[in-house]
């Protein structure tokens, strides 16, 4: 996943960036990297560990990139979590629905724009209003979201990467039951 899917998808973006290559292009090595992603599914699924939760997901509103949060989703899944992906451009007022209706222990923001990141922001702050947030740990990533940017908005756990996102819901979780039982 790092070595090929990963690296190639980085040479994409370069090219696209210096207009070596096309959107249509660019396209077309998204679907191919979801093939990818689907071949290795089943291997990363076997990895199985005792973690169990769940985790809503979905890339904020305004924002079509998925093939990171798909990666996320995967990883997750494979550490015995229930996934419920909500897909691409999700407004806030569905994240605070499918969160009322499935009490996540984890909720997850993926956005690659920078011209994004404030529906991020804004997707924590309807998660706070509707009094959500004290019951689900909310986890960002993406390109563009840096630690940062986390705090600033008020997220519980940022990663760089789907594997790391597991581990720093894990290490949040354990933290949050530790906390309980004081
Ligand atoms: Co877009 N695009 N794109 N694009 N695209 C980028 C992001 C861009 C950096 C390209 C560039 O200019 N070099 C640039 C953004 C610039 C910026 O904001 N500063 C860009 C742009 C400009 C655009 C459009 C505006 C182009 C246009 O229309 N003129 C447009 C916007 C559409 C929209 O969203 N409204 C657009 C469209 C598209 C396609 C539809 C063609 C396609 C997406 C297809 C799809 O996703 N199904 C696409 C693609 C493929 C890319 C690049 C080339 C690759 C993105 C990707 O899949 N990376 C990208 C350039 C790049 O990233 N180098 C680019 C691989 C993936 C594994 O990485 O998603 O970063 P990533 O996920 C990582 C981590 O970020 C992390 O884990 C993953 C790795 O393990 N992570 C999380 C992600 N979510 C997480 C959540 C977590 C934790 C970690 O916790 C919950």
């Amino acid at each position: 996943m790092d070595n090929a899917l990963v690296t190639g998808m980085a040479v994409v973006g370069n090219k696209f960036k210096n207009n070596e290559l096309f959107l249509p292009e660019v396209m077309i090595a998204a679907r191919a990297m979801k093939a990818g992603l689907k071949i290795l599914e089943p291997v990363l699924r076997k990895s199985n560990a005792e973690l169990k939760g769940t985790l809503v997901l979905g890339t904020v509103r305004g924002d079509l990139h998925d093939v990171g949060k798909n990666m996320v989703s995967m990883m997750f899944r494979g550490a015995g979590f229930e996934v419920i992906d909500l897909g691409i451009d999700v407004p806030d007022e569905v994240f605070v629905e499918k969160i009322r209706e499935h009490c996540p222990e984890v909720v997850g923001l993926s956005a690659l724009l920078s011209t994004t990141l404030p529906a991020m922001k804004s997707t924590v702050e309807a998660i706070n209003a509707a009094g959500l947030h004290e019951q689900t740990i909310i986890m960002v990533g993406g390109a563009p979201v840096t630690k940062e940017f986390a705090n600033e908005i008020g997220a519980d756990g940022w990663a760089p990467d789907a594997a790391s996102a597991v581990e720093q819901a894990a290490a949040l979780l354990k933290e949050r039951t530790l906390e309980a039982d004081r």
